[in-house]
């Protein structure tokens, strides 16, 4: 049984982690999962991969992805149910608009949600421009749910949890003057819905001699 599935090494909190879980249920695709502390991480683990990330994904054949990116073509590429994926035009913004969560939303948001960690003063320079960058999602948002339209696609699942993490920085302001109402009420609707509650599940921490958990 084991062969049969992949294994997700996971941290429950974790933005990209949380991409990979979401992309995993939208794509059907089952797999054994284990829960990772970062501070203390398993020595299994680390053996399958040294870079010492999650989510890592061993695949039946040994393959093992480890970048959320990957493990996110990858699970499109065996099924697509919920037709995640755009068309090419869009794929390309798509991809343009992830990089951006990647690297500039996410270096805002670590300086202003562990300002402390990082010796910061005045951490609302990062809220602020972190938020810069959820104006142009506000914009692309308008008069729709998701931002390419009526259903959830790549791009929300890519960069939802790290607007999530944004929010729990500072949830009353996020929630009362960010001033972004289409963002504001589609985070709500991913908080509310049962797809995240379906990848929010807490596990303990993974020992090598544990019972197979299936996610
Ligand atoms: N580019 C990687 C980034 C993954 C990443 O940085 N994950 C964090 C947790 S959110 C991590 O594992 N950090 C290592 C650590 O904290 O020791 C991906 O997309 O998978």
């Amino acid at each position: 049984m084991i062969n049969k599935y992949p294994t997700l090494y996971s941290f429950r909190r974790c933005p990209y982690a949380m991409r990979a879980r979401l992309v995993l249920r939208l794509c059907k695709i089952e797999c054994i999962i284990r829960e990772i502390s970062l501070k203390a991480k398993n020595t299994e683990f680390l053996r399958v991969s040294p870079k010492a990330t999650v989510p890592v994904l061993v695949l039946p054949n040994g393959e093992v992805l480890e970048e959320s990116l990957d493990i996110l073509y990858w699970s499109l590429e065996q099924n697509d149910p919920s037709k995640l994926k755009v068309n090419d035009q869009l794929a390309r913004k798509t991809s343009k608009l992830i990089e951006l969560f990647d690297t500039k939303f996410k270096f805002h948001l670590d300086r202003y949600k562990y300002s402390s960690r990082y010796n910061i003063q005045n951490s609302q320079v990062h809220r602020d421009k972190a938020r810069e960058i959820l104006v142009q999602i506000n914009t692309m948002l308008e008069g729709k749910n998701y931002i390419w339209g009526k259903n959830i696609s790549l791009l929300d699942i890519s960069i939802l949890p790290f607007v999530r993490q944004f929010r729990i920085a500072d949830k009353e302001w996020f929630d009362d003057n960010l001033g972004l109402e289409n963002v504001n009420n589609w985070l709500n609707t991913f908080l509310n819905s049962d797809l995240l509650a379906s990848i929010m599940t807490k596990y303990k921490v993974w020992e090598i001699d544990d019972p197979v958990t299936l996610f």
